[in-house]
């Protein structure tokens, strides 16, 4: 009963935070920002009608200065980003480990804000860069808000905050000609990169199809550093976050996602408001490793090495809870562009390690939201404020909204009855862990810090054969655009430390051989100089034949089709019945059908009934789609099998592992090069009742990879 209220109480209070203006209600004037009603927005004030206008015009200038200033700066990584408003509830109370209040009670719905990203590009890049995926959450809980700012990779390329600012100028486009946009494929990305062999297994995970997601909603989200949960007796676990979508974890192929990245830029902001809109609200659960202060030390690299995952074989993903977004923000800018994301937004309960990534983070996150968001009040911004109450001395500042009474400004005082005051643990006080340190200064890093190649080798050893295949496609395709022969090189000795095969093939693809081990210069993070010269010899290399299932693609839940979307093919002479079939058991799967013909507009059915296209070859392309179905009707399939558009359409599918049905179609089936494979289902005329379901189950396996390698076809 209590947390129903307080369920009402937070979700309310954020309402109410959040609640916006509306511009269409009824008996509403257009006014100026100081509620002055504006009697023409047609013209500017001027001397006569032919004659010039006049600085004395205010409306004029009100409304082009704010105009003017209508953009902040873009953040300088993850700029370009989608949001959602949900909550998340826990399974049961996690209070053996941690105190965290929005930990505790299976019936406390939290309510959360999340925004996807991507890192490299600017706002207005394409959403299928193949890029890491920011993946941030902000819980607005009781005791303040708590933001798990992730990304969807376990991993990260550096291990110290102070590289930080050069691996983002590496990888942002060239300074001197601004190019390439949100690509990696570079000079000056794999010219840092080869200097840096720590970097090499976030390179694995972004140069595999986790890079290239199908969807927001189908990503997996890690904390990436290890944490701390602290309960009430203020024990302390390590504990590594996990998002797992219920979806499963899906991607594109890379020669879709250029093209995605021309058809529909916005793909997978679209994707995610659609869901949203259409009630397939996307659900992820949160999972927790959790481990013994006593074994802290038990693993073969350092917990605090962010370049580092626990395995899940040897320490398993936990599911503590689930989050569901449902409901679409009301305003981009607001709300989206606005929202403050920190490491450091903590709640008694959780608490951070000596990650050294991490621990430059906390400084950066509100460093940049004093530029970005334009002084110190941005906490009051509503998508920031949190549903706890604040009080504190702080005062004044750019854009100040809260209104402070009385003339107490200070702490300690008698004038206000010495409020705000101090709260001690048990009022829900913040504490640090007391995490005991004894150490002298020094700028360095600790020598468990330098095994940079296992992991590396463990993720390639644990992909699929399709997924090592696109790898290998992935490096060759960014390496291939480096044009400094000698970056390549380094890269190829570095790929040697990790799979001889990998390395092979993309040295052929490349074109090169791999050159004897001979470069001399310096390598971060390899064995200091004084002890033995920075390079490759000095980078120890473990030799394992580990894998790890939870790392594979291939092993992912295949059971939903819910906010898929299925290409109907149809033209004049289309079973109509056949397309109403479809539609209806997509729509009962939650996913949906569009119409898709060779013009826009009415298409003539058997029977005469008439359907409406909803997209044509001239505006659409399969690799907007997951699937292919081609309704049966004789007059249409001879329609479609003559048209170019149609067969390239059915082709490009094919190519890109898609699942094709095709309905009493053997003619068009002749037409195209599809061959038969559990991907393509030929159903016979008549029988798509029957057929239909076989169909969707085979969308939710969503690709037939296999099919690149038992027919070649590239992907
Ligand atoms: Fe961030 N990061 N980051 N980062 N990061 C930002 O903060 C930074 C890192 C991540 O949707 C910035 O508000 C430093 C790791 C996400 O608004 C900035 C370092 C991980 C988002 C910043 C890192 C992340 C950001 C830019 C190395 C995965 C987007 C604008 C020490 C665990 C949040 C902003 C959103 C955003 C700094 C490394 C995730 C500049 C200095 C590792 C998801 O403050």
């Amino acid at each position: 009963m209590k947390n129903k209220q307080q369920n009402k109480a937070a979700a309310s209070e954020k309402d109410k935070q959040l609640e916006g203006h509306s511009e269409s209600g009824e008996n509403q004037f257009l006014t100026t920002n100081h509620g002055l009603k504006i009697n023409d927005n047609q013209h500017s004030l001027k001397a006569g009608e032919r004659g010039p206008s006049l600085l004395e015009d205010f409306i004029l200038r009100e409304k082009i200065t704010h105009f003017d200033h209508e953009r902040i700066p873009e953040r300088i990584v993850h700029a370009r980003g989608s949001a959602a408003h949900g909550h998340f509830q826990v399974y049961e109370s996690m209070s053996k480990y941690t105190k965290a209040g929005f930990l505790q009670d299976p019936e406390l719905k939290t309510p959360v804000y999340v925004r996807f990203s991507t890192v490299a590009g600017s706002r207005g890049s394409s959403d299928l860069a193949r890029d890491a995926r920011g993946f941030a959450v902000k819980f607005y809980t009781q005791e303040g808000n708590y933001d798990l700012v992730g990304n969807n990779v376990p991993v990260f390329f550096i291990q110290d905050a102070l590289k930080f600012p050069d691996l983002i100028h590496a990888v942002k486009p060239e300074p001197h000609n601004e190019m390439p946009q949100a690509a990696s494929a570079h000079d000056t990305f794999w010219d840092f990169i080869s200097l840096m062999p720590e970097s090499m297994h976030m390179i694995m995970w972004v140069m595999s199809d986790r890079a290239i997601p199908r969807s927001y909603r189908m990503m997996e989200g890690f904390g990436v550093h290890t944490f701390r949960f602290v309960n009430e007796k203020n024990e302390s676990h390590f504990v590594k976050f996990h998002w797992k979508p219920l979806l499963g974890v899906h991607s594109v192929a890379w020669n879709e996602a250029q093209k995605i990245s021309g058809f529909d830029p916005d793909f997978h902001r679209r994707d995610l408001w659609d869901a949203i809109e259409n009630q397939n609200y996307p659900e992820w659960e949160l999972g927790v490793q959790l481990i013994r202060e006593e074994d802290e030390h038990k693993f073969d690299f350092d917990l605090l090495d962010p370049t580092k995952l626990v395995p899940e074989e040897i320490v398993p993903v936990i599911r503590i809870g689930k989050m569901t977004l449902d409901r679409n923000p009301d305003n981009f800018f607001a709300e989206t562009e606005q929202v403050a994301f920190h490491p450091g937004h903590l709640v008694p309960g959780i608490d951070f390690t000596n990650d050294p990534l991490l621990q430059g983070r906390l400084f950066s996150y509100t460093d940049t939201q004093l530029i970005r968001l334009g002084g110190p009040n941005f906490h009051e911004i509503p998508i920031n404020r949190p549903v706890a109450e604040v009080h504190n001395n702080q005062r004044d500042g750019h854009m100040r909204q809260t209104i402070n009474k009385g003339r107490v400004s200070y702490e300690p005082n008698t004038l206000a009855g010495g409020c705000p005051y101090q709260a001690k643990m048990e009022e829900g006080g913040f504490t640090s862990y007391p995490e005991k340190v004894e150490a002298k200064k020094i700028r360095g890093r600790s020598r468990s810090f330098f095994d940079h190649y296992s992991q590396a080798g463990l993720f390639f050893r644990s992909q699929s054969e399709p997924e090592k295949k696109h790898l290998i496609a992935a490096l060759s395709f960014e390496l291939s655009k480096v044009e400094t022969v000698a970056i390549r090189e380094r890269m190829l000795l570095h790929l040697n430390n990790i799979d001889k095969n990998l390395t092979e093939e993309v040295a052929r693809n490349l074109g090169m051989t791999i050159p004897e081990s001979s470069f001399n210069g310096h390598l971060n993070g390899s064995i200091p100089a004084d002890e033995t010269p920075g390079n490759f010899q000095s980078i120890p290399v473990k030799q394992s034949d580990t894998v790890s299932e939870a790392l594979s693609m291939a092993n992912t839940v295949k059971d939903s089709v819910a906010g898929r979307v299925v290409a109907i093919l149809i033209a004049n002479g289309v079973d109509t019945s056949s397309v109403d079939i479809i539609k209806k058991a997509l729509g009962a799967k939650g996913a949906s059908g569009k119409l898709i013909a060779p013009s826009l507009g009415p298409v003539t059915g058997l029977k005469d009934q008439i359907l409406t296209a909803e997209a044509s070859f001239f505006n659409t392309s399969s690799v907007l789609y997951d699937a292919v179905i081609i309704p049966g009707g004789n007059g249409s399939i001879k329609i479609l099998s003559e048209n170019t558009d149609a067969l390239h359409f059915i082709n490009e599918a094919y190519r890109h592992c898609k699942t094709i049905a095709l309905e009493g179609a053997e003619t068009l089936l002749r037409a195209t090069y599809l061959k038969e494979d559990e991907g393509v289902i030929l159903i016979p005329s008549g029988d798509i009742t029957q057929k239909v379901d076989a169909f969707i189950k085979a969308v939710a396996g969503h690709r037939v990879w296999d099919r690149e390698l038992a027919r070649k076809v590239p992907s």
